[in-house]
């Protein structure tokens, strides 16, 4: 492993002690047991970590709620700057953070790197936003009067995030809660303990730097029991979690029961529909990319293609010969397209879901598999799937985080599609094939893709940061990102303000003493 020079860039992130049983990291609200992170490349115990009990939870609150005091009077374009200096900070680690998330999550080294430039494009955009959080004025229908909104910091935003994103999904939270003037607690994947730490490393630089609180950024290691914490708890506004449905709707439960704020990022069973008027070599980039990258883990993973009977047999082809070309292998070697699950659990979970295709009337054209012998000891590899099915499936209705892809026929008008497309619980990201203009803007239209991303000739996943992130039914609704995502983090009041010596009361109420 170390050609790829993992163990220095473990020490320049400040873990230190590899393999040596030794907690690491200086986050201070971590007194608990010991998590131990191995690696889904080569199976090796990269670092134990110490977790957070319920009695550091509570003191990471109280340091939160005390910082979130001076926070939230520091000017938005101040609290930019400290973001401003937080994407340098980024920009100098982007190589060594860039390998720990590769390594400790099992994604491509490509990938990786794109993850950190992902939060280094959140830091630009957040410090950009910092001068621009508008609200807007009002005419008021009294004389003398004066009407205006203004959005105030929220508090404390809780942030839950997943294995596959293991670093981006938080940037893009805590960025944005930053120049709110929010301050923020982070539950990073028990998958992914290490990311958590090297992030924590990185921005504890910046603020003593600039002589800032630790509470304005706490770390908090755990499992669901912490994640409970946080969603039952009162002080904490908003819960911003990313993950499964079933962990979704629990944590949506809690939040609503007690009446604060969630912003959810769920499960995703994206789509591409490819249409007679595809350009096949596209379709078979994007849809290969979108089924295989990230080993087929991300939300935004293609699973299903809805192909038009016209052109089924030709794109099977071409996307399984493509299939055949795939390499699969360490992930930290640039030469190989598709790296290990996260860990045993989800081969499981895939091999499981290949067998339930069997069983359901699906028809595996190219087989899947789990794969043993060199290079493949961790047991965390398995061969991308591709299964031709119908979109009633119990398994194709089910988002199986795993690279297995679903081939599904349409006949007839676009509209076929964009049923089938839509005809599942979840409604994250949609893609359409086509240099049809009709059927590109009807799919786009209010009776086209009902998911919360929908493009054309681009496939399901790699969503920029610009743009609000998030989608429909099962994936939870909410929006992270770019676009006004900001608005989530932050609490709208309306002001009217009386420069008169009458008070005159509105809808021409008369009330005199
Ligand atoms: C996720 O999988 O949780 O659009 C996030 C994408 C990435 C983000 C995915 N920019 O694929």
């Amino acid at each position: 492993i170390d050609n790829f020079g993992i163990a220095a860039a473990l020490e320049q992130l400040g873990i230190q002690e590899i393999n040596n049983g030794t907690s690491t990291g200086n986050n201070s609200f971590a007194s608990g047991a010991l998590l131990e992170s191995y690696s889904p490349v080569d199976g090796q115990l990269i670092a134990k970590v110490k977790m957070s009990t319920p009695d550091d939870y509570q003191k990471a609150i109280t340091a939160a709620q005390e910082a979130f005091k001076t926070f939230r009077t520091m000017p938005a374009p101040q609290r930019g700057e400290i973001v401003r200096q937080f994407g340098e900070k980024l920009r100098e680690n982007k190589e060594a953070l860039g390998k720990l998330v590769s390594y400790e999550m099992g994604k491509s080294l490509q990938e990786g790197y794109g993850e950190v430039q992902e939060m280094i494009d959140i830091c630009d955009f957040a410090v950009g936003l910092s001068r621009q959080l508008y609200g807007l004025t009002m005419h008021s229908e009294r004389p003398g009067h004066r009407m205006y909104e203004q959005y105030h910091p929220l508090g404390i935003v809780g942030i839950i995030s997943a294995f596959n994103f293991p670093v981006a999904v938080w940037a893009w939270n805590t960025a944005l809660a930053w120049i709110c003037g929010d301050v923020c607690i982070w539950k990073p994947s028990e998958k992914t303990p290490l990311c958590g730490i090297a992030c924590q490393n990185i921005i504890a630089q910046v603020l003593k730097e600039n002589k800032l609180p630790e509470g304005i950024c706490c770390l908090v290691n755990g499992n669901h029991e912490i994640g409970h914490l946080i969603a039952s708890d009162t002080r904490i506004p908003l819960i911003s979690a990313t993950g499964s449905t079933r962990m979704g709707k629990i944590v949506a439960q809690t939040v609503a029961a007690r009446l604060g704020k969630s912003l959810l990022e769920l499960g995703g069973n994206n789509a591409i529909i490819v249409t007679p008027d595809a350009d096949i070599k596209m379709t078979v980039i994007g849809a290969v990319f979108g089924a295989v990258g990230t080993a087929g883990q991300r939300c935004t993973s293609t699973r299903r293609l809805i192909i038009h009977e016209s052109m089924y047999d030709q794109v099977k082809e071409a996307i399984v010969s493509a299939y055949g070309q795939l390499r699969i292998g360490n992930p930290l070697d640039q030469n190989n397209h598709v790296g290990p699950l996260i860990d045993t659990d989800a081969v499981r979970m895939y091999s499981e879901a290949i067998e339930k295709i069997k069983a359901q009337g699906g028809k595996l054209l190219v087989e899947g598999g789990v794969l043993s012998g060199e290079g493949y000891e961790s047991g965390c590899y398995v061969k991308p799937a591709i299964a031709e099915a119908s979109n009633e499936l119990e398994i194709v209705q089910h988002e199986t985080f795993a690279p297995i892809l679903y081939l599904l026929k349409y006949s007839g008008g676009v509209e076929n599609a964009i049923d089938q497309q839509n005809g599942v619980a979840q409604g994250l990201s949609s893609a359409i094939m086509t240099n049809n203009l009709r059927e590109a803007e009807r799919f786009l239209s209010a009776e086209g893709s009902d998911c919360g991303i929908a493009n054309v000739n681009i496939g399901t996943s790699g969503a920029e940061i610009g743009g609000a992130f998030g989608g429909e039914k099962e994936t939870g609704g909410g929006r992270e990102s770019g676009s006004d995502a900001w608005k989530v983090y932050m609490r709208r009041q309306t002001n009217t303000i009386n420069y008169t010596t009458k008070l005159p009361l509105a809808q021409g109420i008369k009330f005199d003493l």
